[in-house]
């Protein structure tokens, strides 16, 4: 039994990196970089199958000439011989992976096709579709590891897909040209405690060099402590994504976890919010100090816990956190409210002054709401200069679907192409003429500190 995990290319559209002034450009995010965590622990926990890997956005990083990805499809297809390819799918990368399971598809149906990951979860109708077969939500990992063993000895002549996978709870089949779902998966799967898998990074050995943050010369891997988020920002894909059950890693799994990538010396953690149970913090530290790890750490923290807990940024400043990226989304209490942030404006700079004074670099992010006028955008920049932080990030407010934001707005979108949906691209209407929306926008990107991206 062959699987072969794929990760799709990045969305090319970036429409604010477009508009934007050349020396803005450079700051603009056309790539971010690291490897796929939820595929890389997925492979880890299958069991008695070969594993391959095709890291799309590695091997454009690697080389940004590589074939399309239909091309590269097609080279693994015919040199590895799966049996079955996984793909994990965010919005933007929606039409890619479509586009690369059709390829899979034309070049041998017999090959089972199983897309997962946030958009399958949120959206799994959006893929009743020729070329799909199975649609694995949620975690996925104990759906994944029985689909494996239900289709060992591949699929046996008459026999049905819905026959054969009905069995497994929390997933959905695609039969002739409807999906049927399976219903919850049957038992509780606690991903981020008792289930924690750590995810084997030998899988992504070969792009290993393009996963570097801010010309580091140093390799950074991602590492998560929390699945899914407490608080409930209309916008936000992460907690709908897990139905709002916010799970808290042990402190000695992410120790162990930690310990054992001594060749990543920089760890950007992939929490939506690395810092928000004040003791699981101070423990985590802690830990780190006791067990003398020594790597630089990336983390995302809101300015009301820093505003809170400024003795704890300062423990971890002193045990290698040296960046923070840190969801402003608005200088407006009022904006705030109405994305149900709960945190107040008037926080970020006392927040940023606390970072400061650790000499940690902030990258604060604005959301750019699109009706958004001249005056707007003026104070918005007003705002931002005042509180100039390293590395400023300016994004459109974005109706992801499956968020609660996009229920809201949805009788206002213009552009239904799912590869405009990764906040550079605009897909509501503006009052602004949209290229004068865009310009204000990508222009913003230059009001910040520092002369590096990250
Ligand atoms: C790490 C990360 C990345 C990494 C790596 C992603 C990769 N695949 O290469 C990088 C930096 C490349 C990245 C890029 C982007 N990201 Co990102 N990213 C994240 C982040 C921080 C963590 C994701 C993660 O690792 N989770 C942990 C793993 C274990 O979970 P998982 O991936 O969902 O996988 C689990 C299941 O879903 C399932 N599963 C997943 N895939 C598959 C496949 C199969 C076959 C099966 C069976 C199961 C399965 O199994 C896994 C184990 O349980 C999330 C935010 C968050 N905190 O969740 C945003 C997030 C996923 N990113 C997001 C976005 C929008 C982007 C960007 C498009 C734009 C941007 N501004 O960030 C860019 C991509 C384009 C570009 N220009 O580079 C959004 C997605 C929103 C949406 N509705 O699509 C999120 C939710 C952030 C947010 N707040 O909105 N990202």
């Amino acid at each position: 039994m062959r699987v072969l995990l794929i990760n799709p290319p990045r969305s090319p559209f970036n429409a604010i990196y477009d508009h934007a002034p050349g020396e803005a450009q450079k700051y603009i995010h056309r790539k971010l970089i690291g490897p796929p965590l939820g595929l890389m622990t997925i492979a880890t926990c299958l069991r008695d199958c070969d594993i391959d890997f095709l890291e799309m956005k590695g091997e454009y990083d690697l080389n940004p000439d590589a074939p399309s990805a239909e091309k590269m499809t097609e080279e693994a297809v015919n040199r590895l011989h799966p049996d079955i390819v996984g793909i994990s799918v965010i919005t933007s990368e929606f039409n890619a992976s479509i586009g690369i399971l059709q390829k899979v598809r034309s070049l041998n149906p017999e090959i089972l096709t199983v897309a997962g990951g946030l958009h399958a979860t949120l959206c799994p109708q959006d893929f009743n579709l020729d070329c799909i077969d199975l649609i694995v939500s949620g975690h996925g990992v104990s759906s994944f590891q029985k689909i494996i063993d239900s289709y060992k000895n591949g699929r046996p002549p008459g026999k049905s897909l819905f026959g054969m996978f009905r069995h497994i709870g929390g997933i959905f089949i695609r039969t002739v040209d409807a999906l049927q779902p399976t219903g919850i998966p049957e038992e509780s799967f606690d991903i981020g405690g008792r289930n924690f898998i750590y995810p084997k990074r030998l899988w992504v050995e070969k792009w290993k060099d393009t996963y570097k943050a801010g010309g580091s010369p140093f390799p950074s891997t991602y590492i998560f402590t929390s699945l899914s988020c407490p608080y409930r920002c209309s916008f936000c894909s992460i907690w709908p994504q897990y139905r709002e059950n916010y799970t808290q890693r042990n402190v000695e799994s992410v120790i162990d976890e930690l310990k054992s990538v001594p060749e990543y010396p920089i760890v950007r953690f992939s929490d939506a919010n690395t810092l928000v149970d004040p003791v699981f913090a101070n423990l985590l530290c802690s830990r780190i100090e006791e067990e003398g790890i020594k790597k630089t750490y990336i983390m995302d923290i809101r300015t009301d816990f820093a505003v809170k807990y400024p003795e704890i940024i300062s423990r971890f400043a002193r045990a290698g956190l040296k960046v923070v990226i840190s969801g402003f989304e608005s200088f407006r209490e009022e904006e705030l409210k109405k994305y149900n942030k709960s945190q107040d404006a008037v926080l970020i700079k006392k927040a940023v002054q606390i970072f400061h004074s650790h000499g940690i670099m902030v990258r604060g992010n604005y959301v750019i709401p699109p009706d958004y006028t001249e005056k707007d955008f003026e104070e918005l920049a007003a705002f931002s200069h005042a509180n100039r932080v390293s590395f400023a990030g300016y994004t459109i407010l974005s109706p992801m679907p499956g968020t609660a934001f996009y229920s809201q707005v949805k009788q206002d979108i213009i552009d239904t192409d799912y590869r405009k949906y990764n906040f550079f691209n605009c897909v509501t209407k503006t009052i602004l003429p949209l290229e004068k929306f865009y310009e204000m926008t990508a222009t913003l990107w230059l009001i910040k500190k520092g002369t590096d991206v990250i």
